[in-house]
């Protein structure tokens, strides 16, 4: 079993048994055992979130129970994110954010923490504002950048209305939509609304972002 795994198992069982000391250990013991922290995000803390939401879906876990494992997840995050060394700034600017109605707020998290970790400013906004409120703040920031995240089909209609509206600002940002939303089968609804990528990866972005939108500094 790769290193990642056991310790993704350990955080896990230690959600499940709601032993946060075990589940911050388990979060530790990657740290010393070398898994780099991206590899953390997307590697441990993302499949138990995943097989938590899976048990979620079964029945064997209620919303309280799924509560408390996103409550300790946010705050590994916060010391994680704490133990990064950020490179210094390079002059791009991306605005993160849920899409409107999007109450799912992790995956905008990592997303902005990749970005960070790679020069960028990442104003996070987390969970979805009302479309006019986005789209307001972007006129105002002018960022390089708009990457949206969404999780759930519920919120497709806001989604859609929010990259249409995005795409007619002047200056256009480059728009990414990303996240577990986007499939095989859903991932052309955005691109031909107006968005310029749809990125599953969060640590993928970063890459297909040099190309697109190379460091200033
Ligand atoms: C915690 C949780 C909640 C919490 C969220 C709290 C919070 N502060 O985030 C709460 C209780 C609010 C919640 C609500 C709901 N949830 Co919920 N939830 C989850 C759960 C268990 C974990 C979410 C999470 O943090 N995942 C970990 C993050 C890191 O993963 P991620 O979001 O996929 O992000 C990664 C990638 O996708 C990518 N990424 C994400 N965004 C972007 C953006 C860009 C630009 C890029 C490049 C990449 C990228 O990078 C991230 C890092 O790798 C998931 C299970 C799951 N599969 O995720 C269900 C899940 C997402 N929820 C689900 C559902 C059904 C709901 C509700 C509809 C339930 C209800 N009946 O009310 C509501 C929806 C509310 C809404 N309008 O958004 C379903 C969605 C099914 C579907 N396909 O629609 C899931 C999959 C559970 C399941 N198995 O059924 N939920």
């Amino acid at each position: 079993m790769a290193c990642a795994e056991i310790h993704r198992d350990d955080f896990l069982q230690a959600l499940i048994a709601r032993d946060s000391a075990r589940a911050r250990r388990a979060v530790d013991a990657a740290v010393a055992g070398g898994v780099a922290i991206p590899d953390i995000y997307v590697d441990v803390l993302q499949p138990a979130l995943y097989e938590v939401g899976h048990r979620w879906a079964l029945g064997d876990l209620n919303v309280a129970h799924e509560h408390y494992a996103t409550v300790i997840a946010q705050s590994v995050l916060d010391v994680l994110s704490a133990q990064r060394e950020l490179p210094p700034k390079d002059g791009r600017l991306a605005i993160v954010t849920g899409t409107p109605q999007e109450e799912h707020s992790l995956g905008a998290r990592m997303v902005a923490d990749f970005l960070e970790c790679d020069g960028w400013e990442a104003i996070l906004l987390g969970a979805g504002p009302p479309v006019r409120d986005i789209v307001e703040l972007v006129d105002q920031e002018r960022p390089d950048v708009v990457a949206l995240s969404s999780a759930t089909a519920g919120v497709l209609h806001g989604v859609l209305e929010l990259i249409e509206a995005l795409a007619e600002l002047a200056p256009r940002p480059l728009i990414v939509a990303g996240g577990q939303l986007w499939t095989a089968q859903t991932s052309a609804a955005p691109l031909e609304l107006g968005a310029d990528m749809v990125v599953r990866d969060a640590r993928e972005l970063v890459g297909c972002l040099r190309e697109r939108v190379p460091p200033l500094a």
